[in-house]
């Protein structure tokens, strides 16, 4: 079968690099491995419009992905689509997967893929190609509900040619991650890109990709939206993440690599494994980082001392707030002296460090807030990031604004929380404190002089000028209007 997958057009508002989609690449993987000819569209570095495209290649099946921001993107993609040829339109992604039927409302939307995506859309593919085997392929006969073709599709929310929506049960989460096949890069057209790998800049204009070594997180924090990985914690083997980051390094020429998980650390041991096998198959030279932060409790010296032998290189942590009351309240389940030895013990081996804080957490007074600035400064990583608090939905916090707070956006679209703007107001704390308090946290921290001559040391400070320059001048002095990008996405078709 032709498959497409599309990442819906999509620039955040700030200065970002493009990343290829590990998720969209994922899926690319197994459909090929299906036998599949596979295209993906991504739609952020694709100059041809998806109509266009879709009229070329004719896919039996398309497949876009969704994040919040995303989401009315992917539905104008989905539309575009259907007004030019019938296939069947599948979502998938972080944001669909908590508001499934939303999306399942929408005409031009068949189904919803709901978590994990790989086995679903597989299952997906077979149910298609088996119904196509028989007879020509329309929407509408296909989602017939007598069929019944999809009544036990695990996953899955979908829409019957009659309009109903129907409700499938989750399906359960891969167990054996050394069973998936690479991320299947190569069907990126990976020299578009400005980055290989994403979250961080890369370590001093270094060629760098993502790799995935576990998935899931045993944690809820009430900030984090975890739709798609359920609340098991899975690994893959030291042996599958070594062959590979061999393969990314020897066959890609990864200069630089970032790890993905959301928690990676969880299992000690199988860290110290990943580690002892870098070393010992000569990858070690080529340095990596946590971009999403390790569990603090969980980072020893003697860990961190054989991860850097390993080649790593920086680490991140989730810091979140400086008050001890917020802290407990957000149940990231750590404390700030655990943060201290955490970030103590990094340092002592030599290791950059990077701090994810949070301004604005429900509860929150202008003294927490500065207590958070405080401990950033006090911990005094090499890079603070100080995010504004974007309650996205499925998530406690979430719920907490909806009962007791007041949301000043009703637009998936401003969901990004590089634009500087509080997202919604709680009791005392009105969005002018909470931008106040976002600005000044980047003033204060940043306008030291040690932060200031530690960034004019690296190489990619330099090396990325123009783009640091913007940076500061947007955070430092706030601009409030659209951004011509955002003002041509929404012209484009309003949804
Ligand atoms: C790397 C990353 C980024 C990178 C790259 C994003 C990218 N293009 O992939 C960057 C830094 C650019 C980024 C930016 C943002 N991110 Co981000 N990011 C991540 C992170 C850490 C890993 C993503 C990943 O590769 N996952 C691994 C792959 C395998 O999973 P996946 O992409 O979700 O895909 C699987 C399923 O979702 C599903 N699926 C996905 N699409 C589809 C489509 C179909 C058809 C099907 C069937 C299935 C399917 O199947 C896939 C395979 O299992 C996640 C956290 C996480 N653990 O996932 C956050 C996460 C996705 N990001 C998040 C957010 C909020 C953002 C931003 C909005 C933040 C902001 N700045 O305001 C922006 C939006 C950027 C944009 N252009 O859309 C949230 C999303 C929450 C939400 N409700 O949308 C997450 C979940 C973090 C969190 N826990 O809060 N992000
Ligand atoms: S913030 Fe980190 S520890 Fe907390 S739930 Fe999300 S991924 Fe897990």
């Amino acid at each position: 079968m032709r498959i497409a997958l599309i990442n819906p057009k999509f620039r955040l508002p700030i200065d970002t690099r493009t990343t290829p989609h590990l998720g969209l690449a994922y899926l690319a993987a197994v459909s090929e491995r299906r036998g599949d000819e596979v295209i993906i569209f991504d739609a952020d570095v694709e100059k041809q419009s998806v109509a266009e495209f879709v009229q070329e290649f004719r896919p039996h099946l398309v497949g876009i992905t969704a994040n919040t921001p995303q989401v009315k993107q992917a539905w104008r993609t989905a539309r575009a689509i259907k007004e030019v040829h019938d296939c069947l339109i599948v979502l998938g992604g972080p944001h669909v997967s908590v508001l499934p039927e939303e999306s399942c409302e929408k005409p031009y939307v068949d189904i919803v893929v709901r978590g994990e995506g790989e086995d679903t859309w597989i299952d997906i593919s077979d149910r298609l190609e088996a119904f196509q085997a028989d007879q020509p392929y329309s929407t509408e006969a296909f989602m017939h509900p007598e069929n019944e073709i999809f009544e036990d599709c695990l996953g899955i929310t979908y829409k019957t040619s009659d309009g109903r929506i129907h409700n499938t049960i989750d399906r359960t989460p891969i167990a054996d991650l050394d069973s998936l096949p690479w991320p299947a890069y190569h069907h990126f057209k990976m020299d578009k890109y400005t980055n290989l790998q994403p979250a961080t800049d890369h370590v001093d204009g270094a060629r760098s990709f993502s790799i995935m070594t576990s998935r899931g997180c045993p944690y809820r924090c009430t900030f984090c939206s975890q739709s798609i990985m359920p609340i098991k914690w899975r690994s893959r083997s030291p042996e599958s993440v070594l062959a590979e980051w061999r393969h990314l390094v020897e066959d890609l020429g990864a200069e630089e690599i970032g790890i993905l998980d959301d928690s990676a650390n969880i299992r000690v041991k199988r860290l110290e494994e990943i580690g002892t096998l870098l070393i010992e198959n000569n990858l070690n030279h080529v340095p990596w980082i946590f971009v999403n932060g390790i569990r603090a409790n969980l980072a020893s010296k003697e860990l961190l001392q054989l991860l850097k032998d390993a080649g790593l290189r920086r680490t991140a942590f989730g810091v979140e707030s400086g008050d001890p009351e917020v802290l407990k309240s957000i149940d990231k389940k750590v404390d700030h002296d655990t943060i201290r030895w955490a970030f103590k013990n990094a340092k002592e081996v030599g290791l950059e460090t990077i701090a994810f804080l949070i301004i604005g957490l429900p509860g929150e007074t202008r003294e927490s807030m500065q207590r958070t600035i405080d401990f950033a400064i006090e911990l005094d990583p090499l890079i603070a990031n100080f995010s504004m608090m974007t309650p996205y939905p499925g998530t406690k916090v979430y719920e907490i604004i909806k009962r007791q707070g007041r949301f000043l956006i009703n637009d998936w679209e401003d969901y990004v929380f590089f634009e500087q703007q509080a997202r919604y107001e709680m009791g005392d704390m009105s969005a002018e404190l909470v931008e106040e308090m976002y600005r000044k946290a980047y003033r204060q921290f940043y306008l030291r002089p040690s932060p200031i001559m530690r960034r004019l040391k690296t190489k990619d400070f330099w090396l990325n000028l123009p783009r640091n320059v913007r940076i500061a001048t947007r955070t430092f002095v706030p601009k409030k209007e659209k951004t011509n990008l955002r003002q041509a996405v929404e012209a484009e078709g309003a949804i």
